[in-house]
């Protein structure tokens, strides 16, 4: 029987009764974390979420803007989206620009009627930490030294130090929710799992700004100079990128120097458009592609960029952690109330064949899209690729129906 608290939201166990057993512990508070805990807090499934870093840290992390309708739908499910349903902006297309030009995605056109919606991450986990917050259901944040025990036997358990305590909570599974530099992932022996990765040579500098968008529709640029990205929180709040290389500082781009280099690999008349103001936020971000096989490990699994990572280019990352979720949380849900234990060994099949479509996907548009080499050999074959793709109405639906993101797998 799991010691359920008192008091609402995020408590340590400094001031309260602690936790030592519950029926599943989830590593890390971040989209997928809470929502994994959530949705199975609704189907009356207890759960503890351990988390490394404090409430506000998460929250400052600017990451995704783009919610495939898997994902809303999966918020809604677990009634975290009426902020978003009333906030977010629904995005029937996103623009590809090369050669000076602009060529339209039609999404909804192109996928019967798909669409994506615009609502920022952080606002995402806002949300669903509010939730969380009004429930029952427990969350350590500011946990030191989170370590997962046991998972291939009967009775697992994660201990971790909270204000210079150390506890254990037992548990029947564990969810590796802890992104990709976690610990569920690291805890696995070597010989246990298989890695594939890429590492591209360059990152992404991104800006947040307290400007109106330049395009109420997403704009990915091929340019000669490098990708470029125009992108938007709000009708007030821009978010821009441009590809740099790896050993850049942020200190190295003031923003004068951003909105240039932006401006020159935009088509002229969108470049006119541009409305610049100081940064709010400034940031590189590496590029990698990165899969962990399998994600199940006995009564362990990982879920989200603990499993999976993509190039930012196909707006994917986020969206397949919520499909991870989806198949956990609905195997979770029958293990506990139709006692089907043989679904468990089904997860990692089930999540793969989705990962690695999305992997293919965002390494394509990372390949179609941004400057590798100084080699115009390269740039004419892009230029040729993204002029082939959107003029045909099959190759525009390709990238439509992948962006919107292909359907889930059904758990039975
Ligand atoms: P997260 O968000 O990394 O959360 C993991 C949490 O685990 C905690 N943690 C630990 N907790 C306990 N013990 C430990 N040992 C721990 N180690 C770590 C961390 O503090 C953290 O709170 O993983 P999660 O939940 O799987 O979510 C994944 C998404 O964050 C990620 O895929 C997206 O942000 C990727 N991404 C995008 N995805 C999209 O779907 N659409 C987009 O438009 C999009 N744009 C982006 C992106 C990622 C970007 N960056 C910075 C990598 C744009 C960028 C620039
Ligand atoms: C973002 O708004 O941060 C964003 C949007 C689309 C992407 C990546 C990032 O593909």
């Amino acid at each position: 029987m799991a010691v359920l608290p008192q008091r609402k939201g995020p408590v340590g166990p400094s001031d309260m009764k602690p936790v030592t057993k519950t029926q599943v512990v989830i590593i890390g508070a971040g989209p997928s974390g809470l929502l994994l805990g959530r949705l199975l807090e609704l189907q009356g499934i207890d759960n503890l979420i351990i988390e490394a870093k404090s409430p506000d840290y998460v929250l400052s992390r600017i990451r995704a803007g783009v919610l495939e309708q898997g994902t809303q739908m999966l918020l809604r499910e677990a009634r975290a989206a009426e902020r978003m349903d009333r906030e977010g902006h629904v995005h029937e297309g996103f623009a590809l620009s090369f050669l000076g030009k602009m060529e339209r995605i039609d999404l909804k056109a192109l996928t019967g009627g798909k669409t994506v919606m615009v609502y920022g991450q952080t606002e995402v986990t806002k949300d669903l930490m509010d939730v969380r917050a009004q429930s029952c259901m427990k969350s350590i944040y500011d946990a030191d030294e989170v370590m997962p025990h046991d998972f291939y036997g009967e009775r697992p358990s994660v201990s971790f130090t909270k204000d210079g305590h150390r506890h254990t909570v037992d548990c029947d599974y564990i969810a590796g929710c802890d992104g990709f530099h976690g610990i569920a992932r690291k805890s696995v022996p070597v010989d246990k799992i298989k890695l594939f990765e890429r590492v591209y040579p360059f990152g992404w500098l991104g800006v947040l700004s307290r400007t109106p968008p330049v395009s109420d529709e997403l704009i990915y640029a091929n340019h000669e100079r490098g990708f470029a990205l125009c992108s938007m929180r709000s009708s007030t709040l821009s978010r821009y990128y441009v590809q740099c290389p790896l050993e850049d500082k942020t200190e190295e781009w003031s923003d004068d120097r951003f909105w240039e280099e932006l401006r020159a690999r935009l088509p002229s008349d969108v470049a006119h458009h541009l409305v610049t103001g100081p940064s709010i936020e400034k940031s590189i971000a590496p590029l990698r592609s990165f899969v962990a096989e399998p994600m199940q490990f006995g009564r362990m699994f990982l879920v989200g960029d603990a499993a999976h990572i993509v190039p930012p280019t196909g707006a994917k990352g986020l969206n397949l952690a919520a499909s991870d979720v989806y198949t956990l949380y609905h195997i979770l849900r029958k293990r506990y109330q139709e006692g089907r234990t043989d679904l468990i060994a089904r997860y990692s099949d089930i999540c793969l064949r989705r990962v690695w479509k999305a992997e293919r996907f965002s390494w394509w548009m990372t390949s179609m899209l941004h400057k590798f080499s100084d080699d115009p050999f390269n740039q004419r074959i892009q230029e040729a690729e993204l002029d082939y793709f959107t003029r045909s109405e099959a190759g525009r639906t390709t990238i439509a129906e992948n962006y919107v993101g292909l359907p889930y797998e059904r758990v039975d």
